[in-house]
């Protein structure tokens, strides 16, 4: 069997799409919560590569334990897991916040990525080979206002990225981010509850990246040769400078 690629939020936006460019060359885990979405990608993946469904909430950290334990012996060999679950909540000043986003975030953006990689990362470690690409944000970089928890959650997948790539480093393991900028997903639905309006302001007057440009820088990555590590590369549309200055033509 080809290398296998396991893939977190896998049914839509970035993680789809990452799955889409990986089908070329690898084996594929598509994770996530909506099961019609991932068989719909696993149709279309099908006549290029062999792809495992599985379903879990990142957030429980009993249902990934459970959703890891049952793929077959042969698919438990993970050579690269995209950490790539995630979203933002809500939108309001710390002191407006609604604690069901904060924890929907948190149990998200970080509890999940750590139950996932505490689930996979063993074995890699046994084998002393694999790659593990977290997707994190320019929210992981630069804190904004109004951000105050995703930010916070993105800074720990930064941090936890870091500290994993001194803890692998000794076992051939790669431990890279890819933190996007603006994508044009289903992301700011999300975050925005739903409002098209405030959801489509974000990208209004501009053009955002698409989730197939992060998907590239993805594919990249993990095609180097194995001596080479892109650690840590973030990823802007041309006109956005940084995490809260985007230039717009009105
Ligand atoms: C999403 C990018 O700019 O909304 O992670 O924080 S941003």
């Amino acid at each position: 069997m080809q290398k296998i690629a396991f893939i977190t939020g896998a049914s839509s936006g970035i993680g789809q799409a990452i799955a889409r460019s990986l089908a070329e060359h690898f084996a594929l885990i598509i994770c996530g919560r909506r099961i019609e979405r991932l068989q719909e990608l696993k149709n279309e993946l099908s006549a290029k590569t062999e792809v495992q469904i599985l379903t879990f909430d990142v957030g429980s950290k009993a249902e990934v334990d459970a959703a890891i334990e049952s793929l077959p012996t042969e698919w438990q060999k993970i050579h690269t897991l995209v950490n790539n679950a995630g979203n933002a909540h809500g939108r309001a000043p710390l002191h407006e916040g609604d604690v069901n986003d904060w924890e929907a975030m948190i149990d998200s953006n970080l509890k999940g990525l750590l139950y996932v990689t505490r689930a996979i990362l063993p074995g890699m470690v046994e084998r002393k080979i694999g790659d593990v690409v977290n997707i994190s944000s320019i929210a992981g970089k630069e804190a904004y206002e109004n951000g105050n928890v995703y930010c916070a959650s993105k800074f720990g997948v930064d941090a936890l990225t870091k500290s994993m790539r001194q803890e692998l480093v000794q076992h051939n393991i790669r431990a890279m981010s890819v933190n996007p900028g603006l994508v044009n997903t289903e992301f700011s639905m999300v975050r925005f509850k739903g409002d098209e309006d405030q959801a489509e302001s974000v990208y209004k007057g501009m053009e955002p990246l698409l989730a197939e440009d992060i998907a590239d820088v993805v594919q990249f990555a993990v095609t180097r040769p194995a001596h080479v590590n892109l650690a840590d590369v973030t990823v802007l549309a041309r006109s956005q400078a940084s995490a809260t200055k985007v230039h717009k033509n009105n």
